[in-house]
């Protein structure tokens, strides 16, 4: 059995539940906070057994997507300015990052 953790965006989050759901996957969603940016995203874990964590992934691919961002600079307080950037930038945000985890053992009680 395996663990899929994925970092997703939060407007692809009902969507991937649907899919997910649909082809008879179980999930939890999670509400969580990206450090770079420090914005809402979702986390998703879905516990599959190995055979089907191909089919769990490409779900995934299918149902998220990139987009740019973009970051507001944050002033230094009184710190070094040498690397202030005073105007927004664009980072790409993927559309999953995932992490597939072996799982040792899954109990239910
Ligand atoms: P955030 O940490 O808010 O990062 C959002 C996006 O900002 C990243 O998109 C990346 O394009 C950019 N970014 C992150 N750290 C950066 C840095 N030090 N310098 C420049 N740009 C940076 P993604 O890479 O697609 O990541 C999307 C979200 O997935 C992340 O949100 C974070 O919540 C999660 N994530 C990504 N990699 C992770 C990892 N190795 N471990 C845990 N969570 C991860």
């Amino acid at each position: 059995m395996k663990l899929i953790l994925t970092v997703i965006q939060d407007k692809d989050s009902n969507k991937l539940l649907n899919a997910l759901v649909e082809h008879n996957f179980r999930a939890t969603k999670l509400a969580s906070t990206g450090g770079f940016l420090k914005s809402g995203n979702t986390t998703f874990m879905i516990g599959t057994e190995d055979i089907r964590v191909e089919k769990c992934l490409q779900i995934i691919k299918e149902n998220c997507q990139s987009r740019d961002q973009l970051v507001a600079p944050v002033s230094p307080m009184g710190g070094n300015a040498d690397s202030y950037v005073p105007y927004p930038i664009e980072v790409e945000v993927g559309g999953a990052t995932v992490f597939v985890v072996p799982v040792e053992q899954f109990k239910q009680f």
